[in-house]
């Protein structure tokens, strides 16, 4: 790709047309499995052929473009998610596409095959935001998705299995999207940096060294409803208040542990009447660390701390624990290549964790994983200003382009000697 930009503006080109595609006109919101995601899918899948590549739908709804090498045998996978949350950002998983997708279209320009097999995957569901489980299309390809998960409704009841029916897929046959680490050399995810060290450092390009783990809860408040005018505050069991002390407890739990975060970003109270005591409240508790070990510390103490304020207020808390991603640490001998790519290209490296979750961390389950993250306009995202610039956007396809050209997939042996 010469220095024209080329690269950055058909990026820039593929977000703006993905990003006209949202469920609500005012905000760009996409979940999976929705008549939206197929509409994305359908576009990038033709993007995906008019590059030279085969291009199919698993059972989970992935859209997946293979691009041939000089021989056969295992690919390289790249890629990240299609869909996005709610009043979302239009680069978070969709810049991870359309980058690699515009290397293949270079490679494909020049009639270049490389010695392996590309793989690009845009991946159905790994916000979350529709069922309660996240990371569906990239464990269901790692295999770790049990079947039991398709059981689960979005707010209006409909089951995965349904909307994989809805969708045009059959959800028996979940096990088909399921590959084998012998498919894969690697996966390599490129991700918006969603923080602000890279421009803090002013680089358009870093590499990830792990994925934090993660944990959700949805905890229930239960109290006793009332009239808001006759009850006296020491008899009250006022749900919404109770919900209000674990809110700031868990914000005072993170904050005291190193690199721990925690967000409570979802809550209804009911019956949610003005001159009615709150009787039940459900909330939502996002909470990460570092690692296993550290998230375990600061779930003990969210238990021990939401025990406590029930028993002080005399009612209910039942916190459920409803996701959980191990963290992963990114693969040395892949991100060395990676690395590489990166100095040649006339960047300095800056190595850093993500705190965000990311389909890699499923992928890890079955091939090596290593994650390039891209600078974005004052870490913002999960926000509809997240934005980057077209200049990063082609910086990030020339690191990908080089990184590709340049891959050894006997590299793991050398290491590994
Ligand atoms: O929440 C996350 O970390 C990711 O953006 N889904
Ligand atoms: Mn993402
Ligand atoms: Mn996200």
């Amino acid at each position: 790709m010469s220095k024209s930009l080329a690269a950055g503006r058909r990026i820039f080109e593929g977000i703006e047309a993905l990003a006209e595609i949202s469920e609500n006109p005012d905000n760009l919101t996409r979940r999976s499995l929705t008549i939206e995601h197929k509409r994305a899918n359908t576009l990038v899948g033709d993007w995906m052929a008019a590059a030279g590549m085969q291009v199919r739908t698993d059972a989970i709804g992935n859209i997946i473009g293979r691009y041939p090498g000089q021989t056969d045998g295992p690919a390289l996978l790249l890629g990240s998610h299609l869909d996005t949350v709610r009043d979302g950002g239009r680069y978070d998983g969709m810049l991870g596409v359309l980058v690699p997708l515009a290397c293949v279209e270079a490679l494909h320009a020049a009639d270049e095959k490389l010695s392996f097999p590309i793989e690009i995957v845009g991946f159905c569901d790994e916000e979350g935001v529709r069922f309660p489980s996240t990371l569906l299309g990239s464990r269901a390809i790692a295999g770790t998705l049990p079947e039991q998960t398709l059981r689960e409704t979005d707010d209006d009841g409909i089951s995965i299995a349904d909307a994989l029916r809805d969708f045009g897929q059959a959800p028996t046959a979940l096990d088909s999207a399921r590959r084998e680490s012998s498919d894969f050399l690697g996966f390599v995810e490129l991700h918006i940096e969603q923080g602000p060290v890279l421009e803090r450092e002013q680089l358009p390009v870093g590499l990830v060294s792990a994925i934090a783990s993660a944990a959700r809860y949805r905890a229930v408040v239960s109290g006793k409803a009332s009239h808001a005018g006759t009850v006296p505050m020491e008899m009250r069991q006022d749900a919404l208040c109770a919900a209000a002390e674990c809110i700031l407890a868990i914000e005072a739990i993170a904050t005291a542990l190193p690199d721990t975060v925690a967000t409570v970003g979802q809550i209804t109270a009911l019956p949610g009447a003005g001159n009615v005591i709150p009787g039940s409240v459900e909330f939502l508790i996002d909470i990460r660390a570092p690692t296993d070990q550290d998230l375990a510390v600061a779930e003990q103490n969210l238990h021990n701390e939401l025990t406590r304020i029930a028993a002080e207020r005399k009612l209910t808390i039942a916190p459920d624990r409803y996701y959980a991603a191990s963290g992963v640490s990114c693969d040395s001998a892949l991100s060395a290549q990676l690395r590489n790519a990166i100095q040649n290209c006339g960047h300095r490296v800056v190595e850093l964790p993500s705190g965000a979750g990311h389909d890699a961390m499923a992928l890890a389950a079955i091939t090596p994983i290593a994650m390039l993250f891209v600078r974005c306009k004052e870490g913002l995202s999960h926000h509809p200003d997240e934005s980057i610039t077209l200049e990063d956007a082609d910086a990030a396809a020339q690191v990908m382009l080089r990184f590709l050209r340049d891959f050894n997939p006997n590299a793991r042996a050398i290491q590994s000697t």
